[in-house]
């Protein structure tokens, strides 16, 4: 229900969605598949306010110059990948600056051993040993924050941010047990297919924009040779068949990758491609992958040319999400205690 209404009148509200990707690199199809294609289906249905989340980005360190172009690059694949301008709300974080307020607030209602299970903390403090600061820590935090600060009521994530979105719930609750009132509490959206899509070079690990090694990537804006290229590398299993199976990781994540692009479930995938061998399953993948994914490059080509145009999209969608920020901020200030004038 609109709290904003006057009580007696009833009105129902769309639920509310809130999601976001980190301009840390070039997007790839599981940024795409896990998350941005699967906003377009929402769009209609729900409130939706997306994010491009660079306060998130520089928990590793980032290039000033990479930073700001992947922004605006991020913001463009959201539109190019179908979010109509008109039925969302487009925005840049840092320009809203009560995701670091609130999550100023939400940091003394989280505890650290809840941060310490994090397994992303985990997994990034391996990588980036030599800089483990406290934003990394501290970003499911700001995530919750993010989420929070609009009321939303669903969260479409891949399977990997599924335990962030479980902490913001349980950092709303807690909140919520000692001022009423205050948040939604929000759920997890999963896709059905796409919610995790394995490196082309190990099956075992979670495609990552920040990869190193671009034969494990696909990105969404490589060139169709390029997409061909990384397929066709892509480490399969020993044996033959195109069967999904645990013991064919390399295999099985071809398959989710083309389940997700086609909608046939695996039986039919395995049905089509009987009796085919590796290689030309791979091209299959690779031929429709790059087809889905022509018309999105097409379009961010378009856009990218007229960065006037981004810009006052992100202005737009700054100005109506600090005007829904705002009210939860206010809410949550004068709840804690804070003067306010
Ligand atoms: N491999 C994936 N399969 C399915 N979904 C994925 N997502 C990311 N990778 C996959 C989903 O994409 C959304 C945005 O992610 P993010 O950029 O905010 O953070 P991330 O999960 O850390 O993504 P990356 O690509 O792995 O970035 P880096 O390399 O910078 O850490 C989320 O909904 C995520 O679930």
């Amino acid at each position: 229900m609109d709290q904003t209404l006057k009580e007696g009148q009833i009105e129902e509200r769309k639920k509310r969605i809130f999601s976001g990707v980190q301009p840390s690199g070039n997007l790839t199809i599981g940024n795409y598949l896990g998350a941005i294609r699967n906003w377009t289906f929402l769009q209609d249905a729900y409130d939706c306010i997306y994010c491009v989340v660079n306060e998130h980005a520089i928990t590793v360190r980032q290039n000033p110059a990479d930073l700001r172009r992947q922004t605006y690059e991020t913001l463009a694949v959201y539109i190019a990948a179908g979010l109509d301008v008109s039925k969302n709300v487009l925005f840049i974080q840092s320009h809203v600056p009560a995701h670091a307020e609130l999550a100023w607030v939400l940091n003394c209602y989280t505890m650290f051993g809840e941060l310490s299970r994090m397994t992303q903390f985990k997994d990034k403090s391996a990588k980036h040993s030599d800089n483990i600061n406290a934003g990394l820590f501290d970003y499911p935090v700001l995530m919750a924050a993010d989420i929070l600060l609009y009321q939303a009521d669903l969260v479409p994530v891949g399977i990997d941010q599924k335990q962030h979105v479980e902490l913001c719930r349980d950092i709303a609750v807690r909140f919520n047990q000692i001022y009423p009132d205050t948040f939604t509490i929000p759920e997890p959206y999963l896709s059905k297919t796409g919610k995790k899509i394995m490196s082309l070079q190990d099956p075992a690990r979670k495609m990552s924009k920040s990869d190193e090694n671009e034969n494990a990537t696909v990105r969404i804006l490589d060139s169709k040779d390029t997409i061909l290229r990384k397929f066709k590398r892509a480490v399969t299993d020993s044996g033959s068949g195109i069967v999904y199976s645990e013991d064919k990781p390399g295999i099985s994540n071809l398959m989710s990758i083309y389940s997700a692009f086609t909608g046939k479930d695996y039986p039919e995938i395995e049905a089509e491609f009987a009796g085919s061998g590796y290689g030309d399953f791979k091209m299959a993948v690779g031929e429709t992958c790059a087809d889905a994914l022509a018309p999105v490059r097409q379009r961010f080509d378009e856009l990218m040319k007229d960065k006037g145009y981004l810009e006052s999209v992100a202005k737009q969608g700054a100005e109506t999400a600090s005007r829904i920020a705002s009210r939860t901020l206010s809410k949550v200030y004068r709840k804690v205690g804070f003067v306010t004038f």
